[in-house]
């Protein structure tokens, strides 16, 4: 599939896209019409976009746009420190859920400085 030069694929159910974020010889990408995913808007695309330059690619445009690409459930805390494994060890490995800006249902956001994000409740 690296050779790929050209996928016509609108009106399909595609989701994920991250299969084409590591080809380099892509010239018509036409992804018009599908349902893609989060990722696709904030990490596929930008790398497709930026590893194919005079790329020909066509896409809806991003159904949320006021999704943050670093912060998807919007609490102050980046994707990347929120690691989902219920324990909290220090702030660059904060055990909430990336997903849910309440990871402990405390209704104090994960990134709030008073909320106690230390056991959650499974
Ligand atoms: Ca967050
Ligand atoms: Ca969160
Ligand atoms: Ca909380």
């Amino acid at each position: 599939m690296t050779d790929l030069n050209m996928l016509v694929a609108a009106g399909n159910q595609i989701v994920d896209i991250s299969p084409l974020s590591g080809m380099t010889n892509l010239t018509l990408v036409d992804l018009f019409n599908n349902p893609l995913n989060r990722e696709a808007y904030c990490i596929s695309i930008p790398l497709i976009t930026s590893n194919n330059p005079g790329i020909n690619f066509t896409y809806d445009p991003n159904p949320n746009p006021s999704l943050d690409c670093n912060d998807y459930d919007g609490d102050g805390l980046r994707n990347t420190v929120e690691t989902n494994t219920g324990i909290f060890v220090n702030e660059d490995d904060t055990g909430t859920d990336l997903d849910n800006a309440d990871s402990d249902g405390d209704r104090m956001t994960d990134g709030d400085s008073g909320n106690s994000v230390v056991i959650l409740n499974w």
